[in-house]
């Protein structure tokens, strides 16, 4: 790593589990009650942006139905929205879910399908907030069974590069555009790690990039941790994925990530 290329404005977006606890036999209100817990914490913590999705995309995840996804996470934003001003994305593919969730006040949509469901790209277009495209390949029932590329980062670069093209088309602004190579959907640990070492080829398309490798399955494997034991891999692809050019780390652990990426943002200080 000889050149570093650390973001001016590097920000941490907390990730919010809406997904009913199966443990709690408290129902759907205690789920929420805990989501919006959840919520005041990371803000605390130090969260610039939170990130609230109301169905799972996990590999081999079952889909939710438009009621449901509406009831995880409008009533959530409502409440975030009354003690804060902190910016919400959204994470859903429905364009239902993104005009409810903005006009609830969510600020951003986060789509893991890069727009391509249904008409959401012309809905997030006409919604005017900031989007995040992110890199699938397959669809998060079957995207971790077989993942295979020639070239993995001129692919998922050649593929977020058209996505940026189809988002301006429909009449997004460029600085309203943020890349995600989508680290675990639909790529092997090798495809991770060189779509990691690469991320400044994602920066050369000229919008903020996203990283999410808080506690993925490729720590999990290079660990040989479960889901639980993950944060010290975590902090470290942080502090890795931050030196190497991301703008925005999408993570679990906020305040263990606020520490250590202030350390990154030291080094950012001093100039040679
Ligand atoms: C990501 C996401 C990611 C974006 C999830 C998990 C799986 N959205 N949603 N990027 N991951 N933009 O957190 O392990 O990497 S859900």
């Amino acid at each position: 790593m000889s050149q570093l290329t650390i973001s001016s404005n590097l920000r941490i977006m907390g990730v919010i589990n809406t997904t009913p606890d199966s443990f709690s036999d408290g129902g759907k209100f205690d789920s929420a009650e805990k989501a919006f817990e959840h919520a005041q914490q990371l803000i605390a913590d130090g969260a610039d942006i939170l990130d609230i999705g109301g169905e799972s995309t996990r590999p081999g995840s079952r889909q939710v139905g438009l009621e449901e996804e509406l009831d995880r996470t409008i009533p959530l934003i409502k409440s975030i929205r009354e003690i804060s001003q902190i910016p919400i994305s959204i994470d859903t593919n429905k364009p239902g879910v993104m005009q409810s969730a903005v006009a609830a006040g969510a600020s951003m949509i986060n789509s893991i399908w890069a727009l391509r469901i249904d008409d959401s790209l012309e809905i997030a277009a006409d919604l005017g907030v900031p989007v995040c495209l992110m890199h699938m390949q397959g669809s998060p029932e079957t995207m971790q069974k077989d993942p295979s590329y020639q070239d993995v980062v001129s692919e998922v670069r050649d593929f977020l590069s058209q996505r940026i093209e189809a988002a301006v088309a429909a009449g997004i602004a460029l600085e309203n555009i943020i890349i995600d190579p989508g680290f675990g959907f639909g790529k092997t640990i090798e495809h991770n790690l060189l779509l990691l070492k690469s991320l400044a080829r994602f920066r050369e398309l000229g919008v903020a990039v996203l990283a999410g490798l808080s506690r993925k399955s490729m720590i999990g494997m290079l660990l040989d941790k479960p889901v639980d034991q993950r944060l010290y891999g975590s902090l470290s692809m942080a502090v890795m994925a931050a030196m190497l050019g991301a703008d925005i780390l999408r993570v679990h652990d906020v305040a263990q990530t606020v520490d250590a990426l202030t350390m990154v943002k030291a080094l950012q200080q001093v100039t040679l």
